[in-house]
């Protein structure tokens, strides 16, 4: 049996005024109690380090800058690596990246067990706007600060597992799951930061974000025969409610793990890689199943093209 016992440490809120040094403090004091627990790989949110900043016009680009990584480890992170290293737990957590040709990510990493980064993500579909929009009660300028992700969905092998990583947005994409499922993948982890309210109307409540979070990677695990764990950057930051809604979901798409409240919270489960085997070799045994020929939109189209 191969089994990985997973953390999903949930992050509550980062105030723009907050150090990444009190940040890894509390994803330390949250490693500490995954190590507890037995975890073998602990799952931080998209741009654990600092509050979702693309909530925030800036126009000066030192000062967009100043939020994003030039290396990683950094003099902030490496404290966590050093100890995830010590411990011997796998770590993935979301990032700001700042390239050394200047491009800028919203990116996610993957290590072993020896803290070795495996796996680099760029996130792929980015939400919001790239402009400043006045009728909205807060702005979401993912498309102002950063560039699509330009690596693919990539799956390495990991912990004696395939592992995938996508980010937030991407977890509403059934292209996401399945671009990983073709490769194989056992184990999707990924980290979101999402508004609990609605920017434009503030209408379509909390419940139904939730319920569309879930659905979302409930659907992408099921859909692809894989463990899906989802993790949260909740709670209000300066003054901006995130959801939290953090979960660990199985190969037959159930919620096998779910987080209670809004702040720093570790949710745990022992996932078997081997249950993703009878989804793989059955319903969604893509090789005996799966049309390709008649599936050429998909990648053909962007947008929505009407019959003549
Ligand atoms: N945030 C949100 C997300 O996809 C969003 C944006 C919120 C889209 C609610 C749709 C509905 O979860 C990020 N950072 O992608």
């Amino acid at each position: 049996m191969r089994e990985i016992v997973v953390g999903g440490a949930q992050l509550g809120p980062i105030q723009r005024a907050d150090s990444r040094a009190a940040v890894v403090e509390r994803m330390l004091a949250l490693l500490e109690r995954a190590a507890k627990e037995g975890c073998g790989m602990v799952v931080y949110p998209e741009l654990a380090l600092t509050t979702f900043f693309p909530r925030h016009w800036m126009e000066e680009q030192a000062e967009i800058d100043a939020w994003f990584e030039t290396e990683m480890p950094g003099d902030a992170t490496r404290p966590l690596f050093d100890r995830a290293r010590a411990l011997g737990i796998a770590i993935s957590f979301g990032y700001a990246e700042r390239t050394p040709e200047d491009r800028h990510f919203n990116t996610s990493i993957l290590t072993d067990r020896a803290a070795r980064i495996v796996g680099t993500y760029r996130k792929v579909h980015l939400p919001g706007h790239s402009e400043y929009d006045a009728d909205r009660a807060f702005q979401h300028l993912e498309k102002r600060y950063f560039e699509p992700g330009d690596l693919g969905f990539p799956v390495w092998r990991n912990l004696d597992a395939w592992m995938g990583m996508c980010i937030c947005n991407d977890r509403r994409w059934p292209e996401v799951y399945r671009e990983m499922g073709l490769q194989g993948v056992e184990l999707i982890v990924l980290g979101y930061n999402t508004p609990s309210v609605n920017s434009q109307n503030g209408a379509e409540g909390l419940e139904q974000r939730l319920y569309h979070s879930e659905l979302s990677m409930t659907a992408g695990a099921y859909q692809n025969a894989t463990w899906v764990v989802g993790v949260a950057k909740a709670g209000e930051e300066d003054g901006h409610p995130l959801m939290a809604g953090s979960i660990i979901v199985d190969p037959n798409g159930y919620v096998v793990a779910r987080a209670e409240g809004e702040g720093d919270e570790l949710i745990v489960h022992a996932c078997d890689m081997d249950r993703c085997t009878f989804g793989k070799t059955t319903i969604f045994d893509f090789a005996r199943h799966r049309r390709t020929e008649h599936y050429g939109r998909i990648t053909s189209q962007t947008g929505v093209v009407h019959p003549e």
